[in-house]
């Protein structure tokens, strides 16, 4: 029986159970479902960043043979639909009416018997378009007499969106009053595009019949999805089911809603037959959410080497639409962390927003909202102060570290990091690396006229939004479910809320279940995705499934366990509080010989509970985390530079995470070298760029560059554990620390090779062309 077996749960490499499918080609996706009489979307997309449209003419494509319909601005103008709500309580056009306000911008939809008829018919609408100047900067949106993209908005007069501030204002201009020297940053954290394997896209299904809408849709966030649908489509919230399938990865690019679920939708409604859409990678990279594109002005006042104050102006660049995925507390995410690891006493941070005429989005790409360039500020920031005070940058940051003591620790901008032990992680790091050793090798190499560079990154991450009083997103509080059902055999369902695009949740979240339960993981089925059978919950993204769902699971595993120990203490003929639990058993204490497993409750509860006791084994858990959880990490970059062409080698990436207790350690690893490469990707080549028309350069992988195989480096892992104190099993969110710890780790890795001659700062992505200027200013190329 089980029992006798190690239970494999928190803390076992259990295999992913998801990758049998995968691997063998049993996935399903969206794009695998076909319904009968199935019709295919396509859409028409701007050439221009910003133009009036005159007029569209559809009737050639209308006469297209295998055309069913052809979707307009002004079709979905008459059903309301034409404009929808963002997140983040702006407007977007579904299909543009009036204007196009970036390329790439959908247009107009035609439903066809096929997607090659539907492709030919795009061909065939004439749109009369009046170009207008374009706006790709944020600078440029918000200087005089620049044309208001926005102008459909009532009362929006210029292209500015918002004014957030936070932190002390006065305390930080007295501490750089009272300061011995103020270290400056002006830096920009480039648009970036998380571009999954798999684009997005839908199978819509309205019923005719029934009324029911049955969406088969690429979400990260199926429940909360199903809502604003409700809102905006007025479809009664029963009448839609969201199907979120097997997801061929998301890293934020998911969790947004795009026109292209809208108009299926609408399109299957108006028609009565189902409706497929599938996006391209050029109208995945060009209309879908971006990442970054983030003006960043930092500085630090330092008296000695303790950092006493940090003051911080941003400028965003929205896009045409501002559709942040923006929960209410978190204003600009930035703020929660924009301190990083360092006990600063005082911090003033700004931020400003601006529409241009690029795509919309902002939040998106394995950060949890605008952290990632939190961390990338501040990492840049105390390597520069470290230069100018002519510190190490290693011991620079550990005099300024959060001690372990300070914990719960109140930041200057006023959020409560939950627990942490910076030094303990940089140490590890730092040992792993070698870094004195490393440093006495860069000084010799010095000598010889070569250059290699060490970047550290101890970054703090904030993940797990996290507490529903102040966390809400469409007014929904960000609350996640789980629901569990154990059978009479001993053999239970687990559904939850949240979503996987790879993470690997349906096993780790049974070997939660083990954990609390004494069951195996393999006797525990998870299942997501459908919001017919999930309970309620906002969604994976901001790396919250472990810290909201996962503790969601774990008390519901409790509660159920409770109702186990009465059936046990009847069928054992003893009192509740003589029993004892272990690995699956109850037994009495004293004479562990009378025992009973959870196999054998389970069953009992279906055939022989107590008098008076309800039948079943089962319960629902809706967490609301009592506060976010905060894991951290130090990342140690090596890199070696070309004198001759500027073409910089990583020569060892050392990554050293905490985020507390680990459910599966092979799970964890894999998600901080899938981080770390995309840290690398970021910091080394990954740009979304645009030309002064507003066309889109970054429009394909020509041109937006990953890295494959051949470029990423070799990653050395390692671990301490700080358990979060307010989460049932101590655990921390872990998706997305890499991706946001690291880019700073490699610019700081390139930069430290260069500092001895003055080079301070290098833009990402680091090409080579900017180090070879860099070269040629600090006098080094070859
Ligand atoms: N885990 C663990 N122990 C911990 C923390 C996490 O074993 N202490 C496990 C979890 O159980 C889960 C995985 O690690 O299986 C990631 O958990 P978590 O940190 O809670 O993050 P989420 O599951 O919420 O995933 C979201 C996060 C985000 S926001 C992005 S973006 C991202 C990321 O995950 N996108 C990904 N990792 C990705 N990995 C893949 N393969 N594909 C994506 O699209
Ligand atoms: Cu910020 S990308 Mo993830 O939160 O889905």
């Amino acid at each position: 029986m089980a029992a006798t077996e190690e239970i494999r749960g928190v803390g076992h490499s259990v295999k992913r159970v998801e990758d049998a499918r995968f691997i063998r080609g049993r996935g399903q996706y969206f794009d695998d479902i076909t319904l009968p009489g199935m019709l295919h979307l396509e859409f028409l997309r701007s050439p221009f960043a910003h133009a009036r449209i005159k007029s569209i003419d559809a009737s050639r494509a209308q006469e297209l043979p295998g055309v069913v319909a052809v979707v307009t601005g002004e079709l979905l103008a008459q059903h309301n639909l034409a404009w929808m709500p963002t997140l983040s309580g702006d407007t977007q056009a579904v299909l543009a009416t009036d204007k196009v306000r970036f390329q790439g911008q959908e247009v107009a939809g035609v439903v066809a018997e096929t997607a090659y008829i539907a492709k030919d018919a795009i061909e065939l609408i004439d749109v009369d378009y009046e170009p207008l100047p374009a706006i790709t900067s944020p600078q440029q949106a918000l200087a005089k007499g620049a044309p208001v993209i926005r102008d459909e908005k009532e009362g929006q007069t210029d292209n500015h969106i918002y004014h957030w501030e936070a932190g002390d204002k006065e305390a930080t201009d007295k501490a750089f009053a009272e300061a011995d020297r103020v270290v400056e940053l002006d830096t920009f954290y480039p648009r970036c595009h998380p571009a999954p394997l798999e684009c997005c896209g839908c199978v819509a299904d309205v019923n005719p019949a029934t009324g029911k809408a049955t969406i088969y849709m690429t979400s990260q966030a199926p429940h909360a999805h199903r809502t604003l649908f409700a809102l905006v489509a007025g479809l009664p919230e029963q009448k839609i089911r969201i199907i979120s399938p097997d997801l061929g990865g998301g890293f934020g690019n998911k969790v947004p809603i795009y026109p292209g679920y809208v108009v299926a939708t609408a399109a299957s409604l108006l028609i009565g037959r189902p409706v497929k859409w599938v996006e391209d990678r050029t109208g995945n990279l060009i209309s879908t959410g971006f990442a970054r594109d983030y003006h960043m002005h930092g500085e630090l006042a330092l008296k000695g080497e303790k950092i006493t104050g940090l003051r911080v102006r941003l400028l965003s660049d929205n896009g045409a639409f501002f559709s942040d995925a923006q929960p209410t507390r978190c204003k600009a995410g930035l703020f929660h962390i924009v301190t990083g690891s360092y006990d600063i006493p005082a911090a003033h941070v700004e931020t400003e927003g601006a529409y241009t005429n690029k795509a919309p989005g902002g939040v998106a790409y394995r950060c949890s909202f605008r952290v990632t360039e939190a961390s990338y500020l501040i990492e840049r920031l105390v390597q520069t102060a470290a230069y100018e005070i002519g510190a190490d940058p290693a011991e620079f940051r550990r005099s300024n570290f959060i001690k372990p003591e300070q914990f719960p620790y109140s930041s200057a901008t006023g959020f409560e990091y939950d627990s942490g032990d910076y030094g303990a992680a940089m140490d590890l790091a730092l040992e792993k690396l070698g870094y004195e050793e490393l440093r006495r090798e860069q000084a010799e190499a010095r000598k010889e006229g070569k250059l290699i560079g060490i970047g550290l990154a101890s970054f703090t991450e904030v993940v797990g939004a996290g507490h529903g009083a102040e966390y809400q997103i469409a007014g929904l509080r960000m609350n996640d479910g789980a629901e569990l059902r154990i059978h009479p055999t001993g053999k239970a369902v687990l559904k939850l809320s949240v979503k996987s695009q790879g993470q690997g949740h349906e096993t780790t979240f049974a070997q939660i279940v083990a954990e609390e339960l004494g069951l195996q993981p393999e006797d525990i089925e998870v299942q997501e995705g459908d919001t017919d059978n999930t309970p309620y919950g906002l969604g994976t993204y901001a790396s919250r499934s472990t810290p909201v769902s996962g503790a969601a699971t774990a008390m519901v595993s409790r509660r159920i366990r409770s109702k186990a120990k009465k059936i046990a203490a009847h069928l054992l003929e003893a009192s509740e509080d003589d029993l004892e639990w272990e690995d699956g058993r109850f037994s009495v204490k004293g004479a562990p010989e009378k025992s009973t497993t959870i196999q054998d409750i389970a069953f009992a509860a279906y055939t022989n509970v107590p008098e008076g006791m309800e039948d079943g084994l089962e319960g629902v858990y809706y967490y609301d985390p009592p506060n976010m959880t905060y894991p951290f990490g130090t990342y140690a970059v090596v890199v070696e530079i070309d004198r001759g062409t500027g073409a910089w080698k990583v020569r060892r990436v050392v990554a050293v995470d905490d985020c507390g207790v680990r459910i599966n350690p092979m799970i964890v690893e894999g998600q901080i070298m899938g981080g770390l490469t995309e840290g690398f990707g970021i910091a080394a080549m990954q740009l979304i760029d645009f030309d002064e028309d507003g066309n889109c350069i970054g429009a394909n992988f020509m041109d937006y560059l990953l890295p494959t195989a051949w470029e990423t480096p070799t990653f050395e892992l390692g671990e301490t554990v700080t358990p979060s104190p307010h989460h049932p099993i101590g655990a921390k969110g872990v998706g997305e620390s890499a991706t946001v710890g690291s880019p700073a780790a490699f610019v700081n890795a390139v930069v430290d090779a260069l500092a001895h001659a003055g080079i301070r700062n290098l833009e990402m992505p680091v090409t080579s062309d900017k180090v070879w200027a860099a070269l040629q200013e600090a006098n080094l190329a070859e």
